[in-house]
């Protein structure tokens, strides 16, 4: 007699007939994929940081197509060679940028080498107006990575005696950005003047990410150094920021540090704006805090809501909560990594293919394209070599080991070389639509973009730990004793989601908060992932008598409303 099976047996006979699928000739290919392209993306970085060496160091970055230098950190990187101060010579952040991907590419000798340059010749002391976030992120956030990696025993990265140099570079740095934040909102300056702290007539304009993403780095800097001073002046300052969101929880992309007063009311989740998201997120993994939570669920949701349109992200205003630019840019190609480490990875997962459309449709991706107009934007065709797509395709892999993301790594690996390797290093491009290119490598290429590309196909260095990456790609190992208190949902997981095999049930930390959705997958079979967005509805049936009843839907993040029948669904219109 023909018996139905229970549903617990047909799973099972699912998972053993998709076993006899599983070509293990497959995995075998994947490994010699992996293998060949990690010792490519080695060979860029290298192509890169020795032409550095040559020819620009100790100096800012590279222009590597006249072999030459600039001192981009800082307002002398527009001045032309010649009106440059004679006594400047820099502050090395090509250097600095590449200690964390030297560790992880395992050169002990060159990181060593670097450490001791810079604990002899790294000064601070000079006369020169630098930008406070872009310092942060490349200076501060690589010498605070590089002094962890270093004081690590598992790494062994110094032979010699280390006695905490970068830490105490790193902590003078610190001190000479704090005249920035005594301003009547706490919200610091978006400029600061090494010796002379802020300038007379300094512009009090400063953005949401520039001032909204210090949190990281000066917070590491207090829990380093026993100094609170850090950590409190870049907590009061981002307070201070979301205190200034609408009722619709969203916040403008620029405002003015001593009125408070918002000046640029459109938003988005890109320039201006990107890793004030990333380090609310970034911050409750790191210290633990409730707070960070509270603050990133409440903006993400609003994200959701009011930027996002399938799988694009427009602008709207941060009061009416109206569109404003539909335009695809390319540094909100970060934003499927961040929603990986929440754990929404079927939205990563559709947004990220738009982004790799758009590199595969030029080559490399244009820093602005006009949805709506269906063309690049005319002044800005540029590719300087950003690192966001590799990003997410990092994280996109490690939370689903499905192999076409290794084949979007060979995609932009090999783009890369094509496009912009030259005898001096890597080019920027100028025009995506010429492939015409610019005379800079900028630090990011080597802290980031080879850094994401490279564990992409070799993530041993991430296995087994617990790291986070700042916005600038730099690890910070993840602390039980810099948790005030461990967060309800904390798993002894890894942030990075690395993983040797098999699927893990929940994605990510944040999974435990909230409830599944499905992520397509595009070789392997669908899996139940978790949605951070994700609110139930009120009855299980879905039933309601208003609104109030129905929650947020898992995989759009957009909220149900009641029908006229009386059931939760996606019924009002985009
Ligand atoms: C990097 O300096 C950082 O990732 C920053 O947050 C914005 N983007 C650039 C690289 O594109």
């Amino acid at each position: 007699m023909f018996r139905p099976l229970h549903p617990k047996h047909v799973y099972i006979c699912f998972l053993i007939s998709f076993a006899f699928f599983i070509d293990p000739s497959s995995q075998h290919v994947d490994d010699v994929k992996k293998q060949q392209m990690r010792e490519k993306v080695r060979e860029m970085f290298y192509h890169a940081y020795d032409n550095y060496m040559t020819y620009a160091f100790p100096h800012d970055e590279l222009k590597p197509i006249t072999k030459s230098f600039t001192d981009s950190l800082s307002e002398l990187g527009n001045l032309k060679l010649e009106h440059l101060p004679t006594d400047y010579n820099g502050s090395a952040v090509t250097l600095v940028e590449s200690l964390s991907s030297l560790a992880i590419f395992g050169n002990k000798t060159e990181f060593e080498k670097g450490v001791l340059w810079l604990s002899e010749n790294l000064k601070f002391d000079v006369d020169v107006r630098v930008n406070l976030f872009e310092c942060n992120i490349r200076l501060l956030g690589g010498l605070i990575s590089a002094h962890l990696l270093a004081i690590d025993p598992t790494n062994r990265l110094i032979q010699g005696s280390y006695d905490n140099q970068l830490l105490r570079l790193a902590e003078d740095l610190g001190k000479r950005f704090l005249p920035a934040f005594e301003t009547p909102t706490g919200i610091p300056y978006a400029w600061i003047n090494f010796k002379k702290g802020v300038m007379e007539n300094e512009t009090t304009e400063t953005s949401t990410s520039g001032c909204g993403s210090l949190i990281l780095e000066m917070g590491a800097l207090s829990r380093l150094t026993g100094d609170p001073r850090f950590e409190s002046a870049a907590l009061r300052a981002l307070r201070q920021l979301w205190r200034m969101r609408s009722s619709l929880d969203l916040l403008g992309t620029t405002l003015d540090v001593v009125t408070g007063e918002w000046l640029e009311y459109s938003s988005g989740i890109g320039a201006g704006v990107d890793s004030f998201y990333e380090y609310l997120m970034k911050a409750y993994i790191l210290f633990g805090k409730e707070d960070y939570w509270r603050m990133f669920r409440s903006a993400y949701l609003a994200s959701q809501k009011y930027f996002r349109y399938g799988p694009w992200y427009h602008e709207a205003n941060m009061w009416s909560g109206k569109p404003t630019y539909w335009q695809l840019t390319s540094l909100q190609a970060f934003w499927p990594g961040l929603q990986v480490l929440v754990g929404d990875v079927a939205a990563a997962n559709s947004s990220h293919r738009e982004f790799f459309h758009a590199w595969e449709k030029f080559g490399v991706i244009p820093e602005r394209y006009l949805l709506d107009h269906q063309m690049i934007h005319p002044t800005e065709r540029y590719y300087p070599l950003r690192p966001e797509l590799a990003e997410s395709t990092f994280y996109l892999y490690q939370a689903t080991k499905d192999p076409w993301y290794l084949d979007v790594g060979e995609a932009m690996v090999k783009s890369l070389n094509r496009y912009t390797k030259v005898a001096g290093g890597f080019a920027s491009v100028r025009d995506v639509t010429t492939m015409q290119l610019e005379d800079h490598q900028h630090s990011f290429f080597l802290a980031e973009t080879c850094k994401y590309l490279y564990l992409l196909f070799d993530d041993s260095f991430v296995a087994k730990r617990n790291y986070i990456f700042t916005t600038e790609g730099h690890p910070l190992q993840v602390m039980s004793s810099w948790h005030d208190k461990l967060p309800e949902s904390y798993f002894s997981g890894n942030w990075t989601f690395s993983k040797s095999g098999a699927w893990e049930s929940g994605a990510s930390a944040m999974s435990m908060k909230v409830c599944p959705s499905i992520a397509p997958n595009s070789r392997l079979h669908e899996q139940h992932r978790e949605s951070v967005c994700h609110v139930p509805d009120q009855k299980i049936d879905h039933k309601c008598w208003s609104n109030r009843d129905c929650g947020v839907d898992a995989t759009t993040c957009r909220q149900r409303s009641c029908s006229e029948v009386g059931f939760c669904g996606l019924w009002n219109p985009l």
